[in-house]
């Protein structure tokens, strides 16, 4: 969701004569760019950092752990998830899709093929699928355990199973247009969706590796996991505190 902005705030319209530093940290885009709370691991922040990456543009990054949310985050973004990019004029983009819209608005990544209305339509309902569908077995089956109840128990292997019928549809894509979704060119759907892969691969990867039928998604996520784009987006970051040093991304 795209808030207005509240109060336009930046280095320059702050009384630095005797700046408290952490409120200054807390308020004002100290490198004159947008704001990004990030947290590494995440699947959501990924693709919005990968969006970043892909067009070339900087923003200053502050990575969090997800059980000591800055509260400024929380300030501006009160529903709690990263990604949250905070810009200038005090914008503030809280969903992951709508940061790699605006990031690739910015600057179209010039290796990103341009979508036709069709292509358009078609990465849309991948994605809907993907953060709808996907998302869910993908969570019961990496952490079954939040989900029992007293007369439920989750069983992984059911949930890994829906996720293995939706990746054999993007393998049969993959195995037609290849080496992306939609052909020689990556895109929008292949950046949004390739991290949720590799995190349904993260969970057991002996057993994905020696999955069958699915070389085509197999070599696209490979692909992707040994590409400078994906070691660019993936820095290790110390948790931001007010008053540190702002580090640029991509740095
Ligand atoms: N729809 C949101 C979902 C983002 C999301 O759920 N991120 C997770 C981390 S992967 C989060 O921040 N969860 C909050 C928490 O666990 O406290 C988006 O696309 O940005």
């Amino acid at each position: 969701m795209m808030l207005p902005a509240k109060l336009p705030v930046n280095a320059e319209n702050v009384d630095c004569e005797n700046p408290d530093l952490n409120n200054l940290a807390l308020t004002v885009h100290l490198l004159g760019l947008p704001v990004l709370y990030s947290f590494r691991r995440c699947p959501y922040a990924m693709r919005a950092r990968l969006a970043l990456v892909a067009a070339g543009v900087k923003v200053e990054i502050r990575e969090l752990v997800l059980r000591a949310k800055p509260a400024h985050m929380l300030e501006i973004s009160p529903k709690g998830t990263v990604p949250v990019l905070w810009l200038q004029d005090g914008t503030v983009i809280d969903e992951s899709l709508d940061v790699m819209r605006w990031a690739v608005s910015q600057n179209f990544p010039s290796d990103w093929l341009v979508l036709n209305d069709a292509q358009q339509h078609q990465c849309d309902e991948w994605i809907a699928l993907l953060d709808g569908e996907f998302k869910r077995n993908l969570d019961r089956y990496k952490y079954p355990h939040r989900y029992h109840t007293e007369t439920y128990t989750c069983d992984p292997l059911e949930h890994r199973a829906v996720c293995e019928t939706i990746l054999a549809r993007w393998n049969a894509v993959l195995e037609q247009n290849g080496p992306f979704l939609f052909g020689g060119k990556p895109s929008f759907a292949d950046y949004a969706i390739l991290p949720f892969v590799r995190q349904f691969r993260i969970a057991n990867e002996a057993w994905f590796d020696g999955m069958s039928g699915c070389d085509a998604l197999k070599a696209w996520l490979g692909d992707f996991l040994i590409s400078n784009l994906l070691e660019q987006a993936m820095p290790k970051l110390k948790p931001w505190q007010p008053g540190d040093a702002p580090l640029t991304f991509p740095g």
